[in-house]
């Protein structure tokens, strides 16, 4: 019953669906297609199935923002809650696609004629402003990060080939040193703070850091649902902390009294952002609470658990 679900939290835990949009994507997906087969105990099931989804990876909250928003359906019998629920499934679906589009567009705007940019991971709303600003004939060369361990950076210089952007691989630790070449800072994000931290990609932080030092406009682009309405009431984001062998080989991490650790995301303060591009705007990270107040205003705590549903699809 449950195994389209477990099917695809393993997807999602592997890494093999990474990204904070397409995790939210695949949740939204999965959740619909396990509603059209669900016969009988409907609310159980689908709470259940969200359960299993929620618990793979814990930093991005789109995973959160996607899974709630399909699991607030209503109906009065199983048919209408299971009719309901996929509608909410394909409006999650919808408002991904149209976010990058618009992000992509306002994006492009923020990018001076001629630039060098640089990015880091892969993120699929920051490659949207870099392929829109190259389409404008505003992009000259991107520079990405190759983003140790998971090296998201290869799929990113593979993505920018195909469009024929010139792109250049470097090694993470090489950021300060062509930091002086480059004219814009454009990364992802998984999730932005109601005080207008990011949480990224480990080592957008020291990114940002360098940016601001060599006085690089640092950008973010983050649709709306990467918004983390619990950070409104005070929880704070849980940093991913993953396998050991994802970064160090086994004579490594065999030696006694050597640790090895690898967090996932890291926090950068909104003090070195300079705008969060979101489809609904440009907007400066201070008024992170606003957006999430505007998109999230249905947000109320019920017996203690947060229920969280988006007003606006458009
Ligand atoms: P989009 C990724 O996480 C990266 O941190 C990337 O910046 C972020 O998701 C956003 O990606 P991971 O799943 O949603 O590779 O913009 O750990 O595609």
């Amino acid at each position: 019953m449950f195994q389209i679900v477990e099917d695809a939290a393993k997807k999602i835990r592997t890494m093999e669906v990474r990204g904070a949009a397409r995790i939210a994507r695949f949740a939204a997906e999965t959740l619909k297609l396990f509603a059209e087969s669900i016969n009988g105990d409907f609310d159980e099931k689908m709470k259940k199935a969200a359960e299993i989804l929620l618990k793979t990876r814990p930093t991005a909250v789109s995973l959160y923002n996607s899974v709630n928003y399909v699991l607030r359906y209503e109906g009065e019998n199983e048919e209408e809650k299971r009719k309901n629920a996929i509608k909410r499934a394909e409006e999650f679906i919808k408002w991904i696609e149209t976010a990058h589009e618009k992000i992509g567009e306002i994006g492009a705007r923020r990018i001076r004629r001629n630039s060098v940019v640089m990015t880091h991971c892969n993120s699929s709303a920051a490659l949207a402003v870099i392929k829109e600003a190259f389409k404008q004939g505003k992009v000259k060369e991107v520079f990405a990060t190759e983003s140790r361990p998971r090296m998201q950076g290869h799929l990113t210089i593979k993505e920018l080939n195909e469009e024929g952007i010139p792109a250049t691989l470097i090694v993470d630790s090489a950021v300060r040193y062509f930091m002086d070449d480059v004219d814009c800072v454009i990364v992802g994000a998984d999730t932005i703070t109601a005080n207008g931290a990011l949480i990224n990609k480990i080592g957008t932080s020291q990114i940002a850091l360098a940016a601001k030092e060599a006085r690089v406009p640092f950008m973010v682009a983050a649709e709306t649902y990467k918004f983390s309405p619990k950070t409104l009431f005070g929880e704070l984001v849980i940093i991913e902390e993953r396998d050991a062998s994802e970064v160090a080989p086994p004579e490594i991490l065999s030696l006694k009294g050597v640790k090895v650790r690898n967090p996932a995301f890291d926090a950068t303060p909104r003090d070195y952002i300079d705008v969060i591009i979101t489809e609904i705007g440009a907007i400066p990270p201070e008024m992170a609470y606003l957006v999430i107040k505007e998109r999230f205003g249905y947000a109320i705590l019920e017996e203690g658990e947060l229920k969280i549903s988006p007003k606006h699809f458009d």
